[in-house]
């Protein structure tokens, strides 16, 4: 069994997309071990994606995670990761897949509703990061 990151991201949550994507989750066989609704602030953003540091979307990226609260998720399955990748679809919605969760409710490559981790070492550092023993974020009201 093989663990990855989900996050319902701002757009979503300002939806009250998180039960659609839950139940999109559940059917295609992935189990939510863990799930928190949960707040970004600037600095936990900018760690969380550190790896975009420099490229001319971080800065953006980062606000926008921080500018609604968020629901992280630990799914188990096998291959999860690239089984969730695949069930997500690519970055802009507008080329995602026909089925694939961006592109049924993705709004632009920023607001693009989720995120998955990409490989198993990052799905690791991610999922330690929300529901490690150091947890970086804070409860959301
Ligand atoms: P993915 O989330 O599909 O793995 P990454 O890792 O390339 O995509 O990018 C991380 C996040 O950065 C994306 N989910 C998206 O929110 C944002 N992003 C990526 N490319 C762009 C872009 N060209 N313009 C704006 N935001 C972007």
């Amino acid at each position: 069994m093989e663990r990855t990151l989900l996050i319902v991201k701002p757009d979503a949550t300002a939806r009250n997309l998180i039960g659609e994507i839950v139940r999109r989750v559940e059917c295609s066989g992935f189990t939510v071990e863990q799930i928190t609704k949960t707040r970004l602030g600037m600095e936990q953003a900018r760690r969380f994606y550190a790896v975009h540091e420099g490229k001319p979307f971080f800065a953006g990226l980062c606000s926008y995670m921080c500018s609604g609260p968020i629901v992280p998720m630990v799914l188990a399955k096998e291959n999860a990761v690239s089984d969730l990748r695949a069930l997500i679809g690519a970055t802009d919605p507008r080329r995602a897949a026909c089925g694939t969760l961006r592109y049924d409710i993705g709004e632009d490559n920023q607001r693009n509703s989720v995120h998955a981790s990409d490989a198993p070492e990052s799905a690791e550092i991610e999922i330690a990061f929300f529901f490690g023993r150091e947890q970086h974020a804070a409860p959301s009201h």
